[in-house]
């Protein structure tokens, strides 16, 4: 079965919209792994908790301070940005994304990211303890970059939220979250019939749904043999923070029978779901 996580990557995100000259929001929201402790809306000005171990081995006061610095970062960002698009060519609406985290690994080391996409397209990072221009962003970024970099107060405060606060952020919230991070909820599985793909053929639907983490390995098999023509769809949310996903497979209506679909997950250990296309499926 695909191995249970044992690693829990942290990655705030943030979302500005520019839609005119006077019309803007910025959202951000935090997940660790797959689940979502934070969410800051624009109309908040209070990082919202969304799980019941959010507040993870910070003090009210951290929190408070942390919250402090997020929206006086919120209200300059904003600022910085109507300054900006006077000096580049680009015109509304602007779309500009952030996104930066941590990742606890092993020997007590942990890594940090911090970069932004304009308009989509990757355009800067920070990197160690100042801000650089990716790859190929245009030009004009080079002139961002060197404003950005004559800020010293703001380059410490980067590097001090990058790694000082996140991995110790993340360390208490592996503790408070524990149980919640390494739950493992079983799928149920069963099979339907899609719509024919042409005169004389089936189309065999697997469906595995409620399993939790998210790694699973779902083939339709002919005894001990899997399907070459297995077709994956996408691993779907499910309210309840758990996933679904569909598998399926496209056959000669003769061949169906004997075929199974066999699903392999952390929460099952070595007991795989089997189940068996006994053509009664047929809709
Ligand atoms: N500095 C006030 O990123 C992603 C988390 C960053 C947290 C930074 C927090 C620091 C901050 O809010 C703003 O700085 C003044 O006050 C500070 C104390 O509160 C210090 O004393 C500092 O020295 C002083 O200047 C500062 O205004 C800063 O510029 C806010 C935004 C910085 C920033 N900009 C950014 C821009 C990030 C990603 C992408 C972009 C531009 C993308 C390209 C657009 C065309």
């Amino acid at each position: 079965s695909p191995a249970p996580h044992l690693s829990f990557p942290f990655r705030g995100l943030q979302i500005s919209s520019f839609a005119n000259r006077s019309w803007t929001r910025t959202d951000g929201l935090a997940w660790l792994g797959e689940l979502q402790p934070y969410t800051l809306r624009n109309e908040s000005n209070t990082i919202g908790f969304l799980k019941p171990w959010s507040r993870g081995t910070f003090s009210d006061q951290q929190w408070e301070q942390l919250q402090h610095t997020f929206l006086v970062y919120r209200s300059s960002f904003t600022r910085d940005i109507w300054e900006f698009v006077k000096m580049l060519p680009s015109d509304y609406p602007l779309e500009i994304q952030v996104s930066g985290g941590c990742e606890l690994l092993p020997r007590n080391i942990s890594e940090s990211f911090l970069r932004a996409a304009f308009q989509g397209k990757d355009v800067l990072s920070f990197q160690g303890m100042s801000w650089v221009s990716a790859p190929d962003a245009p030009p004009l970024i080079e002139e961002v970059i060197k404003v950005l970099n004559q800020d010293q107060g703001t380059k410490e405060t980067v590097h001090w939220l990058l790694h000082d606060i996140c991995p110790e952020l993340v360390r208490g919230l592996l503790q408070t979250g524990k149980s919640e991070l390494e739950k493992q909820v079983k799928p149920e599985a069963w099979l339907s019939s899609g719509p024919s793909p042409g005169p004389g053929r089936l189309l065999l639907v697997c469906h595995v749904s409620g399993f939790y983490p998210k790694p699973v390995r779902v083939m339709w098999m002919k005894g001990e043999q899997e399907e070459p023509g297995t077709r994956q769809g996408d691993v779907m949310p499910n309210v309840d923070s758990t996933w679904y996903l569909r598998v399926t497979l496209d056959v000669a209506a003769g061949e169906a029978a004997g075929l199974s679909c066999q699903v392999k997950h952390s929460s099952l250990g070595d007991q795989d779901i089997i189940l068996y296309w006994d053509g009664n499926h047929v809709s």
